[in-house]
């Protein structure tokens, strides 16, 4: 465990929702890396963990969320019994789950930050069912959103373009928790893209991590491997780390104000289904209403050893 820094007060009380599909083929392992860094981060007080679809489908993230938690929460407070299944898929959006019961309990007892590293169906469900607790939740940190015109692409000679997933995955969601009015940071995919995981990183986590390490470094090593081999990056991206670092350590993110935006464009020479984007501007876009938030858009050197420190527990050497 790392030592908070000095001069710091009370953690801060935080509740993640995540979708992780660490160690399933093919799938991303973020979510599983994010949760490691955030139980090894005592300015973090975790009043509960609430599971989207997502990255996977509920029944496959639930059992993923639940045996980290069970393996490794235990130091950071974090047991089972606070990991809480939420909505199935987008349609269930406003339907009471687990999570939303355990929620709305947590923000009645306290206010709280909303890390949201998943779609946005379980908070906007809550937010529909109980907008009177809009109030009681201080800042939602988001992995998503983009700059207009950037393309989300990584390696060398890669026409592959992402889409921005937890947005994309549930536009309507996103939509209700950005009418809410809550403070919002986004931690889009491009910042992101600025600092992949590199594999002599993940083998040192795997060395000196501990058993949260050598569960990181042998689930994701198939997952390391995709990245760096289909799609010739410098590593595997790690978009939902940089979320508890805005949390944690916000000073070691480049911030700025922008405008939000949904933005559906129709395009008859691709599917309507890759236009959906949620866009984070320098300056609002037409005539459209649009809400002000912080979009970090560049990690600061020093950042990258914070997160290595954070997901061994202990402090990298590099
Ligand atoms: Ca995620």
């Amino acid at each position: 465990m790392t030592a908070p820094p000095p001069g710091t007060t009370a953690p801060l009380d935080v509740w993640i929702d995540t979708d992780p599909s660490i160690g399933i083929p093919c799938h991303e392992a973020d979510d599983g890396f994010a949760l490691i860094q955030a139980f090894h981060s005592l300015e973090l007080r975790i009043r509960g963990i609430s599971v989207s679809y997502g990255n996977a489908p509920l029944a496959k993230t639930a059992r993923i969320a639940r045996g980290i938690v069970e393996q490794f929460g235990g130091p950071a407070g974090v047991s089972p019994a606070r990991v809480f299944a939420g909505s199935p898929s987008r349609p269930d959006l406003g339907d009471a789950t687990a999570a939303t019961k355990a929620l709305r309990a947590a923000l009645e007892a306290r206010p709280l930050t909303y890390l949201a590293l998943a779609p946005l169906t379980n908070l906007a469900t809550l937010l529909t069912l109980h907008p009177e607790l809009a109030r009681r939740v201080e800042r939602i940190i988001f992995v998503g959103a983009r700059t207009p015109g950037r393309r989300f692409t990584v390696g060398r000679w890669n026409p592959y373009e992402f889409t921005d997933g937890n947005y994309h995955k549930d536009n309507r969601a996103a939509g209700v928790v950005l009418r809410a009015g809550i403070p919002l940071t986004l931690t889009p995919v491009e910042l992101a893209l600025h600092l992949p995981l590199r594999p002599a990183e993940l083998r040192w986590i795997g060395q000196e991590g501990g058993a949260a390490g050598q569960f990181l470094a042998r689930q994701a090593n198939l997952w390391m491997w995709l990245w760096r081999l289909g799609f010739l990056t410098g590593g595997g991206m790690i978009f939902d780390s940089f979320a508890v670092l805005a949390a944690t350590h916000p000073h070691l993110l480049e911030t700025e104000r922008r405008f939000v935006t949904q933005h559906h464009a129709l395009d008859w020479g691709a599917p309507e289904e890759h236009h959906k984007y949620l866009l984070a501007s320098k300056s609002p876009l037409g005539r459209k209403p649009a809400r002000e938030a912080e979009f970090c858009y560049a990690p600061k050197p020093e950042a990258r050893a914070v997160i290595l420190e954070r997901l061994a527990g202990k402090p990298y050497p590099g």
